[in-house]
């Protein structure tokens, strides 16, 4: 069974932190209603959704996906970079209790999960203004005895390695590579964003689907062609927030 862990917005989400963006007018509804769509793409694409209630006083909370790394074996308990955002962690432990063996990032790492893309047995992590080398030795430590390798990556000019990297097929990262060095990567098939959607490059992979916003009609069309079955929804009250598709939920398999 597959289980999204996802968190309502908050009222208080026009106090976001924000590190790229000006801050605009977030319309909370809107927002509220985007996220449902949301919640619906992940249903129909064979999730259960575990919905945790809103956190009134957490402006960053709808944003699950920082707040732990979901691995088949164990799940980490991440150390958000941003102070405002380190009490969204309790919640999520909460949540995972019952799915996984849980460790946690401990001071002086920081580590937020939009950092952190796993593909296979290697688990790369954004050195970006977030997470720290501290936070990579330590989920070294946690995951080496199940076989992961962790890397660090550079990435200059956004805010997470998944908002300039992720992986649309088993074999295929959608890369912006003005903002990560895609080399990094390996051998694996690339399909870059359109230079005019600089912010295209967070999609959601969920059963072979992708789930992707409707604000990047250029880099959707190249999706297209490469034949990455697509699911769109409107996130962009959301992005106001510097959030994206993968942050609003923490995906992953449980045999029960
Ligand atoms: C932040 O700056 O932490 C939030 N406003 C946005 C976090 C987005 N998270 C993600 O892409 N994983």
């Amino acid at each position: 069974m597959l289980i999204a862990i996802t968190r309502e917005v908050s009222p208080a989400i026009g106090n976001c932190e924000l590190t790229h963006l000006k801050r605009e007018t977030i319309d909370v509804g809107v927002a509220q209603a985007q996220h449902r769509q949301y919640e619906d793409c992940l249903a129909a694409l064979g999730c259960e959704i575990h919905r945790l209630p809103v956190e009134p006083d957490l402006p960053d909370s709808v944003f699950v996906e920082d707040c732990a790394v979901v691995l088949d074996e164990l799940a980490i308990i991440t150390r958000p970079g941003a102070d405002s955002r380190q009490p969204e962690t309790a919640s999520i432990a909460r949540a995972l209790e019952p799915y996984r063996k849980l460790c946690a990032i401990q001071a002086p790492g920081t580590v937020d999960g939009g950092d952190v893309l796993r593909i296979g047995k290697t688990i790369y992590v954004g050195l970006s203004s977030r997470s720290n080398q501290s936070a990579i030795e330590q989920m070294e430590s946690f995951s080496r005895p199940y076989g992961y390798t962790v890397k660090g990556v550079a990435v200059n000019g956004c805010l997470h390695l998944k908002s300039a990297v992720t992986q649309v097929a088993k074999d295929t990262l959608l890369v912006n590579r003005n903002w990560v060095d895609a080399d990094a990567f390996g051998d694996m098939r690339l399909i870059e964003v359109d230079a005019a959607e600089p912010y295209g490059g967070n999609a959601l992979l969920v059963n072979e689907t992708v789930i992707y916003p409707t604000s990047f009609p250029r880099t959707r069309q190249r999706l297209a062609e490469h034949g990455i079955p697509l699911m769109l929804v409107d996130v962009s009250e959301l992005a106001k927030a510097e959030g994206a598709v993968t942050c609003c939920s923490l995906v992953f398999q449980h045999e029960g």
